[in-house]
């Protein structure tokens, strides 16, 4: 049997065949989850930096990761919301914003109660967490994937006047980010605390609006406040930690094999990340002195002294789940 195909089967069927790949693949990237992370981290940021790197590229097969930096989806702050709404999947959260939901996670607001990177990587992984980390999930629907540093913060200041104790901080307009766990580190310190979005700091300084802030020092020469500041104070009064998160509802609808590949590209990423900021941690102190600044260690322990009696005798320690500031101690 002789088969003839003429011309115009030949361009309709090429043309049918073009619609099915371009249907097919339209449908596969459909199928792909969006995870769309809101922060107001930079996009230099090592957090950022870390997770562009290692975390969207890892889980690309199934997954489009979109993240927004510098709080333009989300203000800074509102992330947990949004995720509990089902109007974001991912943000870097911290214990005082999971503190305004659920009081006890202002354990890890405290000042001085983590010692350094690794005592914060080994408590999120040791279990005493897991209780909280439940509650997270159970009533905000939000997971947390993995622990990040952000850094040792410190006191920056526009003024010049050297500060020892916190005595030398009385009356010093210090902003802090804008919740009540954060005020009352700020006021523990010894300053007037004053709530402000990080993403208006810089201003601020140069401004006079304020007269410091308190960061770690790769977030000092990040958002440039070494350019508006004339010294760094090094109280190191809050190993400060934020959490990679993910929306209990995304995660469930992925398959265990895309769980597994979502984890483990966390905690690449937030490891990377961390590496990140302690190497620039141990750089940067030379790095303001060449810019000018006053850089110096006050009596640390007349600050930790101060700062953790504010706590313990502090309304915040009556939601702490008891025992826990003793085993958080005890991790070595
Ligand atoms: C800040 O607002 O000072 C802070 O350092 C608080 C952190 O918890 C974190 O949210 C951070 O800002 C942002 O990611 C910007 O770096």
């Amino acid at each position: 049997m002789k088969i003839s195909i003429d011309r115009r089967t030949v361009i309709a069927a090429v043309a049918g065949l073009a619609a099915t790949v371009a249907f097919g693949a339209g449908a596969v990237a459909q199928q792909k989850v969006l995870l769309r992370l809101s922060s107001p981290a930079s996009a230099t940021d090592q957090r950022a930096l870390g997770l562009e790197k290692y975390f969207g590229p890892a889980v690309a097969d199934f997954a489009t990761f979109q993240p927004h930096w510098n709080a333009s989806l989300f203000k800074q702050g509102t992330e947990l919301e949004a995720i509990a709404r089902g109007n974001l999947e991912m943000s870097i959260a911290s214990a005082q914003e999971l503190s305004t939901i659920i009081p006890a996670w202002s354990i890890f607001t405290a000042g001085y109660l983590l010692r350094d990177a690794e005592h914060q990587k080994k408590v999120f992984s040791s279990g005493v967490m897991d209780d909280l980390k439940k509650q997270t999930e159970d009533k905000l629907g939000v997971k947390l994937l993995s622990v990040m540093y952000l850094g040792k913060r410190h006191v920056n200041l526009r003024t010049d006047k050297e500060v020892k104790t916190p005595d030398d901080l009385a009356g010093v307009k210090l902003r802090m980010p804008g919740s009540e766990a954060w005020l009352f580190l700020g006021k523990a310190l010894g300053a007037n605390p004053l709530p402000l979005a990080f993403t208006e700091v810089y201003t601020a300084l140069q401004t006079g609006a304020i007269d410091g802030q308190d960061n770690p020092l790769p977030t000092d020469k990040d958002a440039k406040f070494y350019e508006v500041t004339k010294q760094i104070v090094l109280t190191a009064h809050l190993v400060d930690q934020n959490y990679l998160t993910i929306s209990k509802k995304v995660w469930d609808g992925l398959t265990p094999a895309q769980q597994a590949t979502v984890q483990k590209a966390a905690d690449e990423a937030c490891e990377a990340a961390r590496r990140a900021q302690l190497a620039l941690e141990a750089e940067l102190e030379a790095f303001f002195k060449e810019k000018g600044l006053k850089v110096y260690a006050p009596d640390i322990d007349a600050f930790r002294k101060k700062v953790q009696a504010e706590y313990l005798a502090s309304k915040f320690a009556k939601d702490w789940p008891a025992g826990l500031v003793d085993k958080i101690n005890a991790i070595k």
